[in-house]
Formats: structure tokens, sequence, C-alpha cells
């Protein structure tokens, strides 16, 4: 068996539309060629993100109903309160309606202007969130989390030579507290070693700096420590992920991705002292403590989600299910971050079109492609997301990678709808000689991909 089959049966459908062509190739038009801009309704398999996507279980489904929509004291929160004690370890749970206000609440109440905030890379929420407060977001992954092709299991891997330098001519007045992604989504959804982790624990510990994980994906990490780490392959994930959050001060979660619902997040932690600092913040900003801008089914939803997403028969489907993606159009020959992450596969649009420079968008070229053939969205980092003009010499900044991200959705799609992507890709990629550049007409002064539009350059301007 090449990876194992979903370990679940489907109750309740949810029809898709496979509209014609000509209609996909109008509504890209419309759109400025910007995927973001065409209504969901229009696209057949949806690989933009796993956030918010997961198909809820028919648990989850009933919990809603015994949602208790009490202003204070909802037995949900208890029950939620409980189930993310039994996981992390950690005294106060603060629900939020999702990570980046567990981010926000979490920096205002730490991080001050002028501060540093190392991690093994921000999340854009999280660098917002850190830049929000005047301080620096730094990123410190190890260089093989950096390069593409490296064969590391643990690229997410935090430098901790780096982190140790950095803590030692900063120490804690300068560097309030540090933070581990796992996995790391911004590097491909690489998993993190617990060795790591415990190193950075280490390192933080001697300079008395706190260290938070953000935690999204953590039962995805724990997978990968349970198959790849000396001595985890016979610890259940639920007592790897126990370990995980013991070596941390606390957590922020966004449960759009593990938890295993389409709205939720929550922090975790320890200390008593930053209790008080938080529940006023979020008093003003986001409701009550025992409801954290959710309702009471929400909460409960999250918390049956918690307790799934640690069954190792759906984790070793889920990074199953994404990695033979990967290895299918690996054995094609299309090429890709490797090894395949836990969440998504990130096609390498450099590499898949090196006629098409990076002032013209490799990776968004490929998107625009796959959904016009195809009717499969995927979202660009790179070029379009990330490029920009110096405001010194006002030359045009590309970052090093345009990449393409295949995001698998949880528990949403089969591994037919996988071996169509799988094929509309290597079909792509045999004709990628005749795919064209594109060009910028607009763009926003800010986060520029989500507003962009763009058009295809006339054949014979290609590759000027
Ligand atoms: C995603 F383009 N991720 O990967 P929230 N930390 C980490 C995340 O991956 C993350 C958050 C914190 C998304 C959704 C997304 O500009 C974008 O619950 C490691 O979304 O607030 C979210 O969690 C934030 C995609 C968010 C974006 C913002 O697709």
């Amino acid at each position: 068996m090449r990876f194992p089959a979903e370990p679940f049966r489907i109750k309740v459908v949810e029809p898709i539309r496979f509209v014609a062509r000509e209609e996909r190739a109008r509504l890209l038009e419309k759109a400025g060629l910007n995927i973001f801009l065409v209504p969901a309704d229009s696209i057949y398999i949806d690989l933009l993100t796993d956030s918010g996507t997961s198909a809820m279980s028919d648990q989850q489904w009933a919990g809603l109903m015994v949602g208790d929509e009490s202003y204070a004291g909802s037995r949900n929160f208890y029950r939620l309160e409980k189930t993310v004690r039994d996981i992390t370890g950690y005294r106060h749970v603060i629900p939020t309606h999702q990570g980046r206000m567990a981010e926000n609440l979490l920096f205002s109440a730490m991080v001050r202007r002028g501060q540093i905030v190392p991690n093994n890379c921000h999340f854009d929420t999280t660098r917002a969130n850190v830049e929000a407060q005047g301080a620096e977001a730094l990123d410190l992954v190890i260089e093989e989390g950096l390069d593409p092709v490296a064969d590391h299991p643990f690229k997410g891997n935090v430098d901790v030579g780096k982190l140790d330098r950095l803590l030692s001519a900063n120490g804690r007045a300068k560097v309030p507290l540090a933070m581990i992604t796992v996995t790391n989504n911004s590097g491909g959804g690489q998993p993190v070693s617990m060795a790591n982790v415990r190193a950075v624990r280490e390192a933080c510990g001697r300079y008395g700096v706190p260290l938070f994980l953000d935690a999204c994906r953590f039962a995805e990490n724990c997978w990968f420590i349970k198959e790849r780490e000396p001595g985890y392959a016979e610890k259940s994930v639920r007592e790897i992920a126990r370990e995980l959050f013991g070596l941390a001060d606390g957590c922020t979660m966004s449960a759009k991705k593990d938890g295993l619902v389409n709205i939720g997040g929550f922090l975790a932690f320890n200390a008593d002292a930053l209790e008080e600092q938080v529940v006023n913040l979020l008093l003003r900003v986001e409701g009550f403590p025992t409801y954290g801008g959710l309702a009471g089914r929400d909460l409960e939803g999250m918390a049956r989600g918690l307790g799934e997403v640690l069954d190792e028969d759906y984790l070793g489907f889920r990074v199953g299910q994404v990695r033979h993606l990967g290895e299918t159009l690996d054995a094609a020959g299309v090429p890709s971050v490797k090894p395949v992450g836990g969440h998504a596969v990130y096609v390498d649009a450099r590499r898949f079109l090196p006629h098409v420079p990076q002032a013209q968008f490799p990776g968004q070229v490929l998107v625009v492609e796959l959904y016009r053939e195809f009717g499969i969205r995927a979202v660009e980092v790179g070029s379009l997301m990330f490029g920009h003009k110096d405001p010194q010499t006002g030359q045009d900044v590309y970052p090093k990678l345009d990449l393409v991200r295949l995001a698998i959705p949880r528990r949403v799609y089969t591994s037919e709808h996988m071996r169509y992507v799988a094929e509309s890709v290597i079909a792509t990629h045999l004709r990628r000689e005749s795919l064209r550049g594109l060009k910028l007409e607009y763009e926003a002064p800010v986060l520029r991909h989500f507003t962009a539009r763009l058009r295809e350059f006339e054949p014979a301007a290609a590759g000027t």
C-alpha cells in the first residue's frame, strides 16, 4: 500500500463544480489573472489553503448541538480548557477567534518597541503582529531550511548557534520571548525536531527568555518526530505533543489547522502574571475569557477537533496523502521543495519555468494555468507576494524562491482528487515551454498579491 487509505467514510457531500474552460478563462480575465478574485464556487479543487478548510467529523457536528451560549462560564469552554490542558500541560487557556488574535494578545502583553522576537520563520501574521509593536521579527531557521533541495529530516529547525549569539549579545531586556513555528509554514511546512526544541529551550533558559510555540500544525509536527526522530517511534503522538509543549512556556494556536475547525484559536501558557494582562486586553478587543470571540458551539467543535487530530490513523493518512502527491510529482520530474512538508506541496516555479524571469512572475504563471486548464486553485508564494521596490534604490527586489503552494485541506479531498491534481501539474510541466510570463497592471502599496491585476505578455514580447 502506498499510504494508508482514508480512515473515514463520507456521510455528507458537498457538490463541486467543474465549470467549462471558456468560463474559467473569462473569470480569470475578469479577475485580472488574480486567483484570489475568482469566486470559490467556480473552482473544482481548492488548494489555496489548509486553514479553516477542514471537514468536521460527525462528532464535531454533533458537538455544535450541545453548544452552551451563556455569556459567561459556558460548559464548552471548560471542555476546551480541559482538552488543551491535557494536551499541552499549560494552566491558562484563552480562546480567540483565530491564530492572529492570540499573537496580538501575546505580543501586546510582552513585546515593546525596539525589541527583537526570534523564530525559525515568522508567518506573515506573526511578523505583522511583532512589527505592530515596533519590534523586529527575526528568522533564524537553519541554512538547509532555506534551500529547496537540501535533504534534512527537520528543515524547520532553529539555528541554535545564531540564537545563542543573539541572546548573549542582547539578553532578556532586548529579547522578550522566542518563538518556534511547528511546522514551519513559511519554510515549506517543514518539521522541527524535539532535540532542536530542547536546545532552544536550554539557550532561552540560560538568559531567562520565555519560549512560545506557534502551534498551528503541532500534531503534524509530532507525527514527523514519531516517524523520523530516534527514540520516538514507540511513543504516542499525544505523549510526544505533551513533551513538546512541556519544553515551552506557552503557545499561540490557529485551530483552523490542527484544531480541525473552520474558525477558532487560543493562547495558552503557564505564567500567572501574563494572564491578567492578556485578559484585560481580551475583554476590550475580543470578548469575555470563556468565549474569546467565538460561539459556545465553536468551542465545542474545537475541543473535539483537538482530540481527533491526535488519532494516529488520521495522521498517517494525512501526512501520507500530502507526501504521496509530492512524490508523484517528483517521480515525473516536477521540481518541488524537498522533503515534502506536512500540509502542502510547494512546486518550485523558477525551475519549472526557467524561461520566465522573476520579473514576469513564474509562480503566478503556473497558478493561472492550473486554474484555466484544470479548475485547480493554488497560491503563489514568490515574486508577486514578496517582490517590492527597494525604497532607497527604486530597484525591484525579488525573493530567493518562487513557489506555488498546493495546500491540502484536512479530510476534504479523496486520493482520486489528488491523482487529478498530480496529473494536471504533470501535464502542465510537459507543455511548460509554451507558458508565457505576466505583467503587473495594478498593485496596491501593501500585500499586493491579494488585489494585484496582471495580464499575459503577447507572444512576440515573451521572454523580454
Ligand atoms: C495559511 F496568506 N496560515 O497557511 P490565523 N501561524 C501560522 C500560520 O500558518 C497561520 C497563522 C499563524 C494560513 C492562513 C493565512 O496572509 C495570510 O488563524 C504558522 O489565520 O489567524 C495561518 O492564523 C495565522 C494565509 C493567513 C495567508 C494569512 O494559509
